[in-house]
């Protein structure tokens, strides 16, 4: 059964009417991301054409999806919103909360004892509200939502960066912060910058050892963190075609890594046979109808440099297998030259972890490619010098999986460890053993991020991305630098083997299958279901509203902390430990910023307090001055924000005093999350002002209070010797986010639209 079909079919029956109304505006031949975008307008067939990077438009999405850790406050929220149901198809899914640390047996069963509260609380919420709900142990959100809710043509929003991953059924799925999903499950329209468009054209056919994830890892190489920040990419090409459906939503899963709003392919036989496999022959047959709509024209892909704002071309026959990292995605080295770079850089050669699977590379195909080199290895004689860790995508993939015989074959090698259909060491939910000493190591994943600490913690642990094969076949070689195409390993007979190149199955032969697949579907009448929250619980917070703007200039700021460097959302929020206070906004907000790194001391979680003096960790600074009355603001540098949709990256400064976040750029998703949240986002009109400020600077600001959009607001910063600059920043509000400004927040807007109804 196809959850939603008579939505979907919906969407499609608009596709006709609302494809033609965008030719006619657009006048020329339409990309795939615009079709999908144009057939998604709030106000139904296009009107007008809309301005690619420039204009704010509001949308329809189709759907929405939420996972644990954001969920509790986006349904915090939500349930502020005086709605007595959602008005679109929404689900929920309990995978971050799951630590990995035995295998998964144990640790699914752990993980639920010690977040029953917050389990129940989803629960609850999601039956009385009408939100599916997945339970844990069912699967990683973006695996189940491909599995089950992902179709051609679609458009979904979610609150996790990689709702992306979505793009590999066609869809244009899109990262977004908690409040953002209010607006959409409320019944609102969703606003968002039309994006660019960059094309990119894969010409060849992936062979040997390269894989899906190599296309990605490659293009965030040449992209970097930033590269695809406010763009659609839309990959084409016979390249594009050859690809499994799964494989495709690697590399969309990816492009969160170079901050690109989404990621699409369009409608193929790949999908097809993916989504009968996933028991959906009702999607394609629909799909079938509108097909032309559900792709790029053809006349689009032949000459692309004329559609998109950039192409890219890469040779997939000549792609070889890479290894991004360390401590960021786009640090893209081929497998053939780690040896010297690892050398050259004092990376660690030796593993000792390797593991497969997150929400990027845990498909069926994955499993099976990187189960080939362990067979191939075995027959050899070869025995793994690293642990292998597995993490299924979900409980139909882990199902069938063992039904075929995979598991065993991991099994096989003594150390492997499977661990529950969840996020686990993905996002720091991993209890390694001796990770506490800090020691300087290397490991190697098939997730898609991999900043400092992310995984176990620990900050020495230098994290390198790569494909479920290669990781399979370090974790046979134990090294770092092992290159399968040159390489040989020395087997138990004292010989020299080589691996051979992997195998694997698209989809399985005897289809999916699965025992309880872990979904709970929500009341028909929700309205007598109680959501009880403990008013002494320490993981659940009912929220206050924020103040609303005084309309004045904010005067005698302080800085809080002025960042440098990479700053991403794990470093102003983070993971592993700090998720079981992600609906408690109080006790979350005691890690606010911790793993930012100060520009005065290059030290993290260590500030100077202004009014003491005295040294002081970031929160309880923060503290201070808002008990003292003293608003704060916080610098930093290129892309703050970059990573995760967390809107606890905004709501946490805001709860403590941060009135202002002032840097060179944002990541897409974090900007908008402090726009929601009541804060002001800004960015340096020159760069070089950054260098400007000090550590016991006061921020006087001059025309906020004429705050308008375009407009840009100077900030006088007064040193400590009373000299002063005055510097001009930028922003990009538009009225309507003004409005939230002024009205202290988002939702403090919808609340009182709702009141006046
Ligand atoms: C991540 O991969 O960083 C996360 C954890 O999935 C986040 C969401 C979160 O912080 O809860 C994301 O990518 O948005
Ligand atoms: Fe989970 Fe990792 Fe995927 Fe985020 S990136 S959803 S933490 S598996």
């Amino acid at each position: 059964m196809t959850f939603d079909i008579d939505m979907i079919k919906a969407v499609y029956a608009k596709y006709p009417e609302r494809i033609e109304a965008a030719r006619k505006v657009l006048g020329k031949p339409l990309t795939l991301s615009e079709k999908i975008l144009y057939a998604h307008l709030w106000d139904g067939a296009a009107s007008e054409a809309f301005e690619r990077g420039k204009s704010y438009v509001d949308f329809a999405p189709d759907r929405v999806a939420m996972q644990d850790a954001t969920a509790q406050m986006a349904l915090l929220q939500f349930m502020q919103a005086g709605k007595p149901k959602v008005a679109v198809p929404s689900t929920a899914h309990a995978d971050h909360l799951i630590l990995a640390r035995l295998g998964a047996d144990k640790d699914l069963q752990e993980s639920i004892n010690k977040n029953n509260e917050v389990f129940n609380f989803l629960s609850s919420v999601c039956d009385k509200y009408g939100i599916g709900f997945w339970k844990p142990g069912a699967g990683i959100i973006h695996q189940v939502v491909l599995e089950n809710y992902a179709f051609p043509g679609g458009m979904m929003i979610g609150t996790d960066s990689h709702t992306v991953n979505a793009g590999g059924l066609g869809m244009v799925a899109i990262g977004v912060g908690g409040a953002d999903a209010v607006d959409v499950m409320a019944g609102m329209a969703w606003e968002l910058k039309m994006p660019k468009l960059i094309g990119v054209k894969l010409t060849g056919k992936l062979n040997g050892w390269t894989a899906p994830k190599d296309v990605i890892l490659k293009v965030a190489g040449i992209l970097t963190v930033k590269g695809g920040t406010g763009c659609i990419v839309e990959y084409f090409g016979e390249g594009a075609e050859a690809m499994s459906a799964t494989g495709k939503g690697t590399i969309c899963n990816m492009g969160a890594e170079i901050g690109a709003t989404t990621s699409t392919f369009g409608y193929d036989d790949s999908m097809r046979r993916y989504l009968k496999a996933t028991g959906r022959e009702d999607v394609v047959a629909a799909a079938d109808v509108v097909a032309e709509h559900l792709t790029g024209d053809a006349e689009v892909y032949a000459n692309p440099e004329q559609y998109f704002d950039q192409v890219i071309e890469i040779n997939l026959s000549e792609l070889t297998p890479h290894l991004n990292g360390p401590f960021t995605p786009d640090l893209a080295t081929p497998v053939s030259e780690m040896k010297e770079k690892a050398i050259a850089n004092g990376w660690p050669l030796d593993i000792e972890w390797a593991l497969i699977g997150s929400c990027t590379n845990s498909s069926y195909e994955d499993l099976t490619r990187a189960a080939s080199i362990v067979e191939d290895a075995i027959a050899k004689g070869v025995k793994p010098k690293a642990i292998l860790g597995i993490n299924p995508g979900s409980e139909q993939v882990r199902y069938t999986a063992e039904r075929d015989g995979l598991m065993d074959t991991f099994n096989k090698f003594e150390s492997t460890r499977i661990f529950t259909n969840a996020c686990g060491p993905c996002i720091g939910q991993w209890d390694r053993e001796g990770a506490e000493k800090q020691e300087k190591n290397s490991i190697v994943h098939s997730f898609n991020r991999n900043f400092a600490k992310r995984a176990d913690g620990n900050p020495n642990t230098h994290a390198f991305v790569a494909s479920p094969e290669m990781v399979a076949a370090i974790a046979i070689s134990g090294r770092l630098d092992f290159n399968p195409v040159a390489d040989t390993l020395t087997n138990e007979n004292g010989e020299q083997v080589k691996l051979s190149e992997p195998t694997g199955m698209e989809l399985p032969e005897l289809g999916f299958a699965v025992e309880d697949n872990g979904y709970q579907a929500p009341a028909e009448d929700g309205s007598k279901v109680n959501v009880v929250v403990n008013p002494d619980s320490s993981r659940l917070q009912l929220l206050e509203p924020f103040a609303p703007w005084d309309g004045k200039n904010i005067t005698g700021a302080k800085l809080l902390i002025k960042a440098f460097g990479k700053c991403t959302t794990d470093h102003i929020s983070m993971a592993g430990p700090w998720l079981r206070y992600r609906g408690h906004l109080d006790n979350i907000s005691n890690n606010c910023l911790i793993g930012a790194v100060n520009a005065f001391n290059q030290k993290t979680n260590e500030v100077v307090n202004q009014l003491t003096g005295e040294l002081s960790e970031v929160p309880a600074a923060a503290r201070a001055y808002k008990a003292a009355g003293i608003p704060t603001i916080v610098v930093g540098d290129h892309n703050y924000g970059e990573g995760s949709s967390r809107e606890h990256a905004a709501m946490e400064p805001r709860h403590l005093g941060v009135t202002t976040v002032l840097v060179k750029s944002f990541a897409r998703i974090h900007e908008t999350n402090l726009k929601k949240q009541g804060m002001l986002g800004l960015t340096f009109a020159n760069e070089a002002d950054y260098d400007l400020i000090k550590e016991d600077d006061t921020f006087n600001f001059l025309d906020l209070d004429q705050f308008a959009p375009g407009k840009s607001i100077s900030i006088e910063v007064v040193h400590v010797d009373g000299s002063k600059d005055v510097i001009v920043t930028n922003h990009t509000y538009n009225q309507a986010q003004i409005d939230w400004y002024k009205a202290g927040s988002a939702l403090n807007l919808i609340k009182r639209l709702q009141s006046n109804n």
